[in-house]
């Protein structure tokens, strides 16, 4: 059979594009450069894949910043606004002087972002097929045949700011499709490849409609290569004899995340059987695979071997690891070894005995662990910590500078002695604390210099996790994570962050809060072991943080923040299994802070603007103080917060850009969050980290923060 990927990593194994990106955007080099050097990746992946033994390889699954974006442009969905900009698509992606950016989301439950695209009722679609058929081009003139992939129409619609509303527009943006359908055929692709990852989330019957109508049509083109439809990231359940009713010739399915029981319905179809999984890093099970493949060859026409998804999510290449333990590395498989292992099934014959019935073993539930009443803590809190009402804090990391990245790297290089590397950052610390003091912050931060990643920088101080050297993972754009991978059973061999933050403490006599990642967040952003429950895994680490929390108590630190901000995340994308989900990753934060004495506040922060949307949750966290984005979403949340009994800090300043707020805008922020919140409860502080900022902006929005809150504290003073 023939063998295929869904989609490949485009950053470069060496990060080239990160580069090359950067240097267009500082002006360093032209458009010209940087679209060479998108060619030249382009090319090696193909040549690449080829070499390895692919049969059908996949071109379009490049892309400059996100395939998404691209997707809105080789429609013609660009708002008016960013049609005047020098360059529109990354006006559209990053914002200009004058302009905002597009939104950027999560992409199903992964931790890359998309962008957002608009779609309304004044949008003009038009067919650009330029990208696409470049590619298709640019492949042939090396001599090799490729299928392009195109994000599919009903998901570009449903991804879009108007979400299914958006689907009022599908005819005009098939007719779009059907054009570039044409367009391909005539250029003599046989195959094309449209991806509709949103057909594995709870479909409604118009959101079925919309499936059925767009490949009954698209189906019925009279020109047009062969159809192959993708559905990746879980189970088409319902959708999928909605799909294997349409003419479309084959179905990409994902076998790793999804079941074998709705394969009977793709008899007469050609199946890519997704059974090498592009969303963690071990080697496939030949067994499992080969079982599936028999089940899936009983009833499809034909099948070709493939991966369950893009492998976009997992590093270039194991070979690049020679630090890691032998024994782990045997067990890895990064997009290259997935593609040998992908070419290695199709070849095989798929004969062999029934796998055994995975027996993953269900630990005990871990008690989650109860504090005092919320009304208890919030006294003895009160009296320990002695703040003025709307106290002022920052969520937790201040300005990382060039100096200590270089420092750091130095450090692993070996040409840095650590205690050299320890005293920059406890001098960071120092510039950090007395900045706080100078502006007049009441629960002061340290400031985490000492990270370079909120979980990357723990999974290196557990037992249990492996860190690598380049198993960069495309986040956003040009922005990667070195994923830590979870290999073992997790464990505390010390105290992690408490000689930074007993360093802070020492230099102030304000309150000096410690910074923790939570548990379902240092698991989120891994690679996990699928040998236990990922709730046994969670519950794991958070007794390691559990850990922590107690030693940070015993030096004396009096409020310590457990930031959860991947809880959103992981979040099953069908509703029937997120309630489960939902009450396993509330308990677990529950283990890792509930250990904390009366007088200990616990805070928590939540960085994506839809938290409105698991407020339950949140509010089952029962932290002390959790602070949320809400400048940069318009205080969204202010409107769900009315039943959430305990403190609440609404973000006032937006930091993910570089613009200083003023103090009348933080002040009538506050006035709104006063409507909704009462006063004793109510926390002032930035939407998210200070780290991307410069000490400059820092200090200037800060500054108008403290002026803001001091005026309102007196108004309140006085009524
Ligand atoms: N850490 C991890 N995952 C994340 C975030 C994080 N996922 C969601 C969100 N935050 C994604 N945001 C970013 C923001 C910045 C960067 C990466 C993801 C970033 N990365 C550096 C780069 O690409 O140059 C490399 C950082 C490093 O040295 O590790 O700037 O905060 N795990
Ligand atoms: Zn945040």
């Amino acid at each position: 059979p023939a063998s295929t990927v869904l989609g490949y990593p485009r950053i470069g194994p060496r990060r080239e594009l990160k580069r090359a990106l950067e240097a267009y955007w500082d002006g360093r080099s032209t458009r010209e450069e940087l679209d060479r050097a998108g060619a030249e990746l382009r090319e090696r992946t193909w040549l690449r894949l080829a070499e390895l033994g692919l049969e059908a390889l996949p071109s379009n699954t490049f892309s400059l910043y996100d395939h998404v974006l691209d997707t809105a442009v080789m429609l013609g969905a660009v708002p008016k606004r960013y049609l005047d900009a020098e360059d529109p698509y990354f006006a559209m992606a990053r914002g200009t002087d004058g302009l905002a950016p597009l939104r950027m989301t999560k992409w199903f439950d992964t931790n890359y972002h998309y962008i957002v695209p608009e779609v309304g009722p004044d949008t003009a679609f038009a067919l650009d097929a330029a990208k696409p058929l470049g590619e298709v081009r640019q492949a042939r003139a090396l001599g090799l045949e490729t299928r392009p992939v195109v994000l599919g129409p009903v998901t570009f619609l449903l991804l879009s700011e108007r979400g299914a509303a958006a689907l009022d527009r599908l005819g005009d943006v098939l007719a779009c499709y059907e054009r570039l359908l044409a367009e391909l055929a005539a250029e003599g692709v046989a195959w094309a490849q449209l991806d509709e990852p949103a057909l594995v989330t709870d479909l409604g019957p118009a959101e079925l409609a919309a499936v059925r109508e767009a490949y009954e049509r698209l189906g019925g083109a009279a020109e047009r290569p062969g159809l192959l439809v993708a559905a990746p990231y879980g189970d088409l359940g319902e959708a999928l004899p909605v799909l294997a009713a349409t003419p479309v010739e084959a179905i990409g399915v994902d076998l790793v995340r999804g079941g074998l029981d709705g394969v009977a319905a793709l008899a007469g179809k050609t199946v890519v059987a997704g059974v090498v999984s592009g969303r963690d890093v071990w080697r496939t099970e030949p067994e499992r695979a080969a079982h599936a493949l028999r089940t899936v060859r009983a009833h499809a026409a034909h099948v070709v071997v493939g991966t369950s998804c893009s492998l976009l999510h997992v590093p270039y290449d194991v070979a690049a690891e020679p630090d890691l333990d032998p024994a782990l590395r045997a067990r890895l498989a990064f997009a290259e070894q997935k593609v040998a292992e992908v070419v290695e099934l199709a070849r095989s014959s798929w004969d062999g005995p029934e796998p055994a019935a995975a027996s993953v073993p269900l630990a005990a539930p871990v008690p989650a662990g109860e504090r005092a009443p919320y009304a208890v803590r919030a006294a003895a809190q009160a009296e320990r910590l002695g703040l003025p009402p709307l106290p002022v804090t920052t969520i937790g990391s201040f300005p990382q500078t060039g100096e200590l990245r270089a420092a750091r790297a130095a450090v692993a290089a070996g040409t840095l002695p650590e205690r050299e590397y320890d005293r920059l950052v406890e001098a960071e610390i120092e510039r950090a604390v007395r900045a706080q003091e100078r502006l007049g912050l009441d629960v002061l931060v340290h400031g985490e210099p000492e990270r370079n990643d909120m979980v990357q920088y723990f999974a290196e101080h557990l037992d249990g996790f492996a860190v690598t050297r380049d198993g960069w993972v495309q986040s956003y754009g040009s922005r990667c994570t070195r994923p830590p991978i979870l290999h073992g059973d997790v464990s505390r061999p010390g105290p992690i962050t408490v000689r930074w933050a007993r360093h802070a403490q020492s230099l102030t006599d304000r309150p000096v809060k410690g910074m923790l990642t939570g548990p379902v967040t240092i698991v989120a952003w891994s690679f996990v072991r699928d040998d236990l429950p990922l709730r046994d895994v969670v519950f794991q680490v958070a007794e390691a943080i559990r850990e922590e929390v107690s030693d940070l108590e015993a030096a004396g630190v009096p409020v310590i923040q457990v930031d959860e901000p991947a809880l959103r995340e992981l979040l099953p994308l069908r509703r029937a299994a997120q309630a489960d989900y939902l009450e396993w990753s509330v308990a677990a934060y529950r283990r890792a802070t509930s250990g904390a004495d009366t007088a200990t506040q616990i805070h928590t922060h939540l960085c994506y603007s839809d938290a409105d949307q698991i407020l339950a949750a949140i509010d089952g966290l029962d932290a002390d103080v959790t602070t949320v984005e809400s400048a940069r979403s318009g205080g969204r949340i202010l409107g769900a917060v009315g039943g959430f009994g305990r403190g609440l800090g609404p973000g006032v300043y937006d930091i993910h850009s570089p613009r200083v707020p003023g103090g009348e805008e933080v002040e009538r922020l506050l006035r709104e969050a006063l409507k909704a919140l009462p006063a004793g409860r109510l926390w002032v502080n930035p939407d998210c980290g200070l780290k991307t900022r410069t000490y400059e902006q820092v200090e200037a929005a800060l500054t108008n923060v403290v002026a803001a809150t001091r005026r309102l504290r007196e108004e309140l003073a006085l009524s």
